[in-house]
């Protein structure tokens, strides 16, 4: 069963894991360090133990493909992933005149009149940055998050280096490399993304005619981003393996502060209860060119049979 070590470190994290209090001021159980190895050869690791919206992995994956860190892409998409975080740069600014929105995240769950109001209020900035293109340009764009360092990481000397286009390069001309690295960590410029990068950085392994991807995530949500970061990177090595001329191998999930929050132990206990099932298979058209050419109808999950949606609300 392919979803197998995500559901074993969920229980490990209940079991042996740490309270901590954290940023969002949520609570969270928490152990540092661990480790989990999806086999990409034995399906692909979209988890059957709850839907997970495979159309919103594929429309942010290839958001940050085209170096896109706008989320009118996203929301143009029906992809609602990232709002919060443009959201809240635009309350915080004075352009901003509508009710209080302080601590929006926190207050939706406890006040149900807030609630409704931040309902209308979020739907009308949505629309806006659909609608306005200046709006969209001020208010839509997250900073110099994955897209940004992924293609187009800029240098002391005011070059760009696009660390997707070269890793793609190199992995066909130099497929022994060790070198083979993506960061998203940049220090001087964290400063200046909506949230610092969660996934900060990936090595490519060629062997066997196999290419396996690992991640280092400095932090991992375990029930709302995890599921996601795994298919992404799944996907990722999927894409780069059709343009490299290789089958697929392990994709290796190494996570720093692993937590489940505290208002989502239900949920979580919800998922180990029920039976995971055969994973999914990945279908992607060989015809594309390049890395950066595909489209959402270019890739599809089949016989994909999971159990119902498990929702549980996002810390802010
Ligand atoms: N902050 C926190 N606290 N946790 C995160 O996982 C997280 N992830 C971010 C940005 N900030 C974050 C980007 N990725 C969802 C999944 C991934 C993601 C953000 C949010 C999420 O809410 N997933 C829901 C469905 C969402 C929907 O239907 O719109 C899920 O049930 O999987
Ligand atoms: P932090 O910056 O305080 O670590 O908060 C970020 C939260 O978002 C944390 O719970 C981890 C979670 N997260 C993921 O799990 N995966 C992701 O891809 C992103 C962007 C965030």
């Amino acid at each position: 069963i392919v979803e197998q070590p995500y559901l074993a470190l969920l229980r490990q994290i209940l079991t042996t894991g740490y309270q901590k209090t954290d940023r969002t001021q949520t609570g969270t159980i928490s152990l540092f360090g661990p480790q989990m190895r999806f086999d990409l050869s034995q399906g692909f690791p979209l988890l059957t133990t709850k839907r997970v919206l495979f159309g919103l992995i594929k429309s942010e994956l290839l958001w940050f493909l085209h170096g896109d860190t706008n989320i009118r892409y996203l929301l143009a998409h029906k992809n609602h992933i990232w709002d919060e975080w443009a959201f809240s740069r635009y309350i915080q600014s004075p352009t901003y005149t509508g009710p209080d929105m302080t601590n929006f995240g926190h207050r939706r769950l406890n006040d149900p009149a807030f609630a409704e109001r931040y309902t209308q209020v979020h739907a009308d900035f949505c629309a806006r940055i659909l609608a306005d293109d200046d709006f969209a340009r001020q208010f839509g764009d997250l900073g110099h998050i994955y897209g940004y360092q992924w293609r187009h990481w800029q240098t002391s000397q005011g070059e760009t280096i696009d660390q997707l286009a070269d890793v793609v390069n190199q992995i066909k001309t130099h497929p022994d490399s060790r070198r083979l690295i993506v960061t998203a960590w940049n220090p001087e410029d964290v400063p200046n993304m909506a949230l610092p990068p969660c996934h900060t950085m990936f090595q490519f392994y060629v062997a066997d005619g196999k290419l396996s991807c690992q991640l280092y995530q400095r932090s991992g949500d375990m029930f709302l981003g995890v599921p996601f970061n795994i298919a992404s990177y799944a996907l990722l090595t999927h894409l780069v393996a059709a343009q490299t001329g290789l089958q697929v191998g392990e994709f290796v999930h190494t996570l720093g502060d692993a937590h489940i929050y505290s208002n989502h132990v239900a949920a979580v206990e919800e998922q180990l209860s029920r039976t995971p099932v055969a994973a999914p298979t990945l279908a992607i058209n060989p015809a594309v060119a390049d890395i950066f050419s595909y489209q959402m109808t270019d890739i599809h999950v089949e016989n994909y049979h999971p159990a119902s949606r498990i929702q549980a609300p996002v810390a802010v």
